[in-house]
């Protein structure tokens, strides 16, 4: 059996996998002057009265110069406007800071669109994903040592796309990047 193992192992060695957690998370949303940075929530959408957005920092220094061969960020959705799909979006962005407000550091470029929706009666609380290989890509491509994105709605002023996420503050259901890279 351990022969038969050692063999298939050598056939299809595993990819190295990381797993990161944000060094930074914040959600900045319209009516809101105060820092949110220590807040145990994102958010991201229109509640009927105001709109949110999140940004997320990673040390992605273990990136650097590598192949990436998958990227998922994965967030803890506990609450939505209804269980109804929306679209929500992952953008490159500057980083936000503690003094970051409404709407947010510049965003880039639109990396990712995720439809799942979780966190409101039959959708019980749970984990969401979006496929982010091409901005991992992007930040092994520029050597960065941090990488920056921004969570926003598809639509922004439209409340059925209201959501919550647990932030990083969050020790259980904190944003997970989950990076597999290719095997060279
Ligand atoms: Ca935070």
């Amino acid at each position: 059996m351990l022969m038969i193992l050692t063999a298939l192992s050598l056939l299809a060695p595993l990819g190295s996998e990381v797993e990161l957690s944000p060094v930074f998370d914040v959600f900045v949303q319209e009516n809101y002057k105060d820092d949110q940075s220590a807040d145990d929530e994102l958010k991201l959408g229109f509640n009927g009265d105001n709109a949110a957005r999140s940004f997320l920092t990673f040390d992605t220094s273990e990136l650097s110069g590598r192949q990436i061969g998958s990227a998922v960020l994965k967030l803890w959705n506990h609450h939505s406007w209804s269980c109804e799909a929306r679209t929500w979006e992952v953008w490159g962005a500057e980083p936000a800071t503690s003094k970051t407000r409404w709407p947010g550091p510049a965003m880039t470029t639109l990396y990712a669109a995720s439809t799942q929706t979780l966190g409101y009666g039959d959708c019980a609380d749970g984990w969401v994903e979006a496929d982010v290989s091409e901005l991992a890509q992007s930040w092994a491509d520029a050597k960065a040592k941090l990488g920056s994105l921004a969570l926003k709605a598809g639509d922004e002023e439209d409340k059925m796309g209201w959501k919550r996420f647990a932030s990083s503050e969050d020790e259980e259901h904190g944003p997970v990047l989950e990076v597999a890279f290719e095997d060279d």
